[in-house]
C-alpha cells in the first residue's frame, strides 16, 4: 500500500480542475463554484503541494483593479496559511468571444494586441507568486476551415508572439521559463502545434527557444493517437520537458481529462518508471511538477471531487510504488539482459571507429550471419508480461 501523498512529492493541481462546475457542451453545471481559498486549503489537507491558475479563475474577466488586488490578496493569504506554492501560472486565452479565432493567431489583429497584453499583466502576477512555469495553450490557435487561416502567417505570428513575451521576461529578469501544451483539437476543429513533436518543432524556430519548453497532457497527445511515453521520451531527450498535465483518456475521441490512471492504465505505469526511474542510473528523469489537469466526472458531488483528487496522487504513489518494485525485481533485470534493452545504449560504432573501419568489417557484412540474426527472439513478450504483473501487484 503506497504512503500517504507529502509536500516532497510534489503534487499540484489547476484551480480550474476540482473548480470545474462540470458545464459541458450538452448540459448544465452540476456543482456549485469552488472558492479558490477552499480549493487551496482542501488540496493542502490532501497533501498537495502546488496550485496553478489562469488568471480568470481567480479574477474574473473585467474586474476593476480594486476587485482584483482583493481577490489576489485573499488567495495569498491562503497560500501563506498552508505552505502551497505556485509552481506555475497560465493566461486564460480561450473563453471570452474576442478569442474565438484565437489569441497570438486570431485574424483580428486588435485581438492579438490585447492577448499580449492580458499575458504581460500576468506574467507580472507569476513572479509576483513565485511561479517558475508559464503554460502555453493554445486552445482556440486554430481553425475550422482550411480557407480562412493562413497557417503560414499564423505560425509567423505565435512566433512573434512567444518572441515578444520571452522578451519580456528577460527584460524584467523574471525567473519564468515557458511550456506551449499542445492539443490536437477541441475546442478548435484543428489546433496549432497539435503534438509534443510539432511543438518541439517550433521552439527550435524561436528567438529565446532555450526558455521555452513543452508541457505535454496525457489525454492531447492520446487524443492524437500518440504512445504518451514516446512523447515524453522525446521531450526529455531534447531537454524540453518543462512541466506535465497529468491525467486520463480512452483514445482517440473528446479530451477526457479522467483521474490519472483511469484511461490506459499500463501506459501511465511506463509514464511514472520513466519519470521516476529513468535517469542516469535509475534516479528520476523529471524534477518538476506532478501536476494533475483532470476534471472530476460531471455525476460527482462536490465530496466526490476531493474523492477524484485524492485518487490522481494515491494512483500516482502506487505506480511508483509498483515501478520501483519491477526495476527491483532480478527476473526483470534478467528479461531486459535477455531482450538486451541495455545493449541499445551502446553507440554502433566503437570508440574512434569511422565508416572507413565499418566498411572493412567483414564480420560487420560480408560475414555476418543475418540467418543467425534474423532467428533469434527477443524475448520481449517475456518482459512485458513482467511488467503487467508488477503493474497488477501480482510480484
Ligand atoms: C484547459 C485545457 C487544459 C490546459 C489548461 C491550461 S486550460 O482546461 O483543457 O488542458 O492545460 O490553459
Ligand atoms: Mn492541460
Ligand atoms: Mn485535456
Amino acid at each position: 500500500m503506497a504512503s500517504a501523498p507529502t509536500r516532497e512529492d510534489h503534487f499540484s493541481f489547476g484551480l480550474w480542475t476540482v473548480g470545474w462546475q462540470a458545464r459541458d457542451p450538452f448540459g448544465d453545471p452540476t456543482r456549485a463554484p469552488l472558492d479558490p481559498v477552499e480549493a487551496v486549503t482542501r488540496l493542502a489537507d490532501l497533501g498537495a503541494w502546488g496550485v496553478t491558475f489562469h488568471d480568470d479563475d481567480l479574477i474574473p474577466f473585467g474586474s476593476d483593479e480594486s476587485e482584483r488586488e482583493r481577490r489576489i490578496k485573499r488567495f495569498r493569504d491562503a497560500l501563506d496559511h498552508t505552505g502551497v506554492v505556485v509552481p506555475m501560472m497560465t493566461t486564460n486565452l480561450f473563453t471570452h468571444p474576442i478569442f474565438k479565432d484565437g489569441a497570438f493567431t486570431s485574424n483580428d489583429r486588435s485581438v492579438r494586441r490585447f492577448a499580449l497584453r492580458k499575458v504581460m499583466r500576468n506574467l507580472d502576477l507569476a513572479a509576483e507568486l513565485g511561479a517558475s512555469t508559464f503554460v502555453f495553450w493554445g486552445g482556440r490557435e486554430g481553425a475550422e476551415t482550411d480557407s480562412a487561416k493562413d497557417v503560414r502567417a499564423a505560425l509567423d505570428r505565435y512566433r512573434e508572439g512567444l518572441d515578444l513575451l520571452a522578451q519580456y521576461v528577460i527584460d524584467r529578469a523574471y525567473p519564468i521559463r515557458f511550456a506551449l501544451e499542445p492539443k490536437p483539437n477541441e475546442p478548435r476543429g484543428d489546433i496549432l502545434l497539435p503534438t509534443v513533436g510539432s511543438a518541439l518543432a517550433f521552439i527550435s524556430s524561436l528567438e529565446h527557444h532555450e526558455m521555452v519548453g513543452v508541457n505535454p497532457e496525457v489525454g492531447h497527445e492520446q487524443m492524437a493517437g500518440m504512445n504518451f511515453v514516446h512523447s515524453i521520451s522525446q521531450a526529455l531527450w531534447h531537454g524540453k520537458l518543462f512541466h506535465i498535465d497529468l491525467n486520463g483518456q480512452h483514445g482517440p475521441k473528446y479530451d477526457q481529462d479522467l483521474v490519472f490512471g483511469h484511461g490506459d492504465l499500463l501506459s501511465a505505469f511506463f509514464l511514472v518508471d520513466l519519470l521516476e526511474n529513468g535517469g542516469p542510473g535509475g534516479v528520476p528523469a523529471y524534477d518538476g511538477p506532478r501536476h494533475f489537469d483532470y476534471k472530476p466526472l460531471r455525476t460527482e458531488d462536490s465530496e466526490g471531487v476531493w474523492v477524484s483528487a485524492a485518487s490522481n496522487m494515491k494512483t500516482y504513489l502506487l505506480l511508483k510504488e509498483r515501478a520501483a518494485a519491477f526495476r527491483a525485481d532480478p527476473e526483470v533485470q534478467a528479461a531486459l539482459a535477455a531482450s538486451r534493452v541495455p545493449e541499445l545504449a551502446v553507440p554502433t560504432l566503437a570508440p574512434g571507429e569511422t565508416y572507413t573501419e565499418l566498411l572493412a568489417d567483414r564480420s560487420a557484412f560480408e560475414d555476418f550471419d543475418v540467418e543467425a540474426a534474423g532467428a533469434h527472439g527477443y524475448g520481449f513478450a517475456h518482459l512485458d508480461q513482467l511488467a503487467v504483473e508488477h503493474a497488477l501487484g501480482a510480484r
